[in-house]
């Protein structure tokens, strides 16, 4: 019986976050041996910010080198890098004619990123989504495990799929998000109202999975929290709140039980034990990222593997839309 298909991505575009690992990377490796998985390192969407080129190159191995560490096993899944296949762009391109600018300006994210932006908008950034849309239809991917700022994103890949089957017959599998357990969104330590995010341009927001462990405790310690004193997980405490959502995530405890075992220890004493938590998980997956950084032969194979084979499945899927929309077979 054929597997159903499982497509997630991140984006080489800075040093991933704990936020990245939580809401995404560390939930993939579950899906390997029920799923037919597609994990893709989506290079071509870090061109929707502007990005030093041998910075994009290095953050391109790097995270290969911590998908393998995060126990991805190309044995199983199909690991690539998405400029490498082709069809990426090819369908984005036929997309495009069944998405509306205004429904692009409307995304939550690009209005959020556009404001950031100091000079002009890169296009890029507008057709984000179209572009997201294309990885997931291109192999009809029925789930796609993903934090919860990009439930928009899905929302939308169904709805151009929806489109797309209604203009010219049934043709794209309409995918639905799977959601991280724990820490759906994890938000920046230094201002707990923001996402934590990897191109945060203030170094203490977020920790990386390549920060040292003392830079992991130093970063925990200055954390913002606030002056209640009153170890609880409400509203009014953002900061306290998104920690102990970190700290569950990251030892599958339940809030309840973490709050009742903290409630007469202290902020002090939980920063200091959570620092300890994130500390050894990321050492762990260091041992396991130094390994395969420095065997760039292993990793150039496992790459082109997993081209070869995404491309084999995309160039199928490529082949019936050029049809559908009447461009002639070449
Ligand atoms: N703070 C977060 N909490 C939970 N999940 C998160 N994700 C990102 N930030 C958080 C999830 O990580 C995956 C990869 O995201 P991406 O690289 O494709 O883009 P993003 O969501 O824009 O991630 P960043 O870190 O915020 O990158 P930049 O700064 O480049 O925009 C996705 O599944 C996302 O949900």
């Amino acid at each position: 019986m054929n597997k159903e298909r499982v497509f997630s991505g991140i984006q080489p575009s800075g040093s991933i976050t704990i936020g990245n690992y939580i809401g995404a990377l560390s939930n993939f490796k579950e899906f390997q041996d029920d799923f037919d998985c597609l994990y893709c390192i989506v290079d071509m969407h870090s061109l929707s910010n502007e990005q030093k080129p041998s910075e994009l190159r290095k953050n391109t191995l790097d995270l290969l080198a911590l998908y393998l560490a995060a126990g991805l096993n190309p044995e199983k899944s199909t690991v690539f890098i998405q400029s490498h296949v082709p069809a990426h762009a090819e369908l984005q391109w036929v997309l495009n004619s069944v998405v509306s600018v205004g429904h692009l300006e409307r995304m939550t994210q690009y209005k959020d990123k556009a404001q950031k932006q100091s000079g002009s908008i890169p296009a890029t950034l507008l057709n984000y989504p179209i572009l997201m849309a294309a990885d997931i239809l291109l192999y009809q991917a029925k789930y796609v495990p993903v934090g919860e700022d990009q439930k928009q994103h899905i929302e939308i890949t169904r709805d151009i799929a929806e489109r797309f089957n209604y203009r010219y017959s049934d043709t794209f599998v309409l995918p639905e998000i799977i959601l991280s357990k724990s820490g759906k969104r994890i938000m920046s330590l230094q201002d707990p109202t923001v996402k934590m995010s990897k191109s945060d341009e203030n170094p203490n927001g977020s920790i990386r999975l390549l920060d040292s462990p003392d830079d992991v405790r130093r970063k925990l310690k200055r954390a913002v929290t606030d002056s209640l004193g009153n170890f609880d997980y409400n509203d009014e405490q953002l900061g306290l709140k998104n920690l102990i959502d970190i700290y569950s995530a990251f030892t599958k405890e339940t809030v309840e039980d973490i709050v009742n075992f903290y409630k007469d220890l202290g902020y002090g004493r939980f920063k200091s034990d959570l620092g300890e938590i994130i500390a050894e998980e990321v050492r762990d997956i260091q041992v396991e990222y130094n390994n395969y950084i420095s065997d760039k032969a292993q990793l150039e194979k496992i790459y082109r593997e997993g081209a070869e084979k995404a491309s084999y499945m995309a160039e199928k899927t490529l082949r019936k839309v050029y049809k559908k929309v009447g461009f002639v077979a070449r």
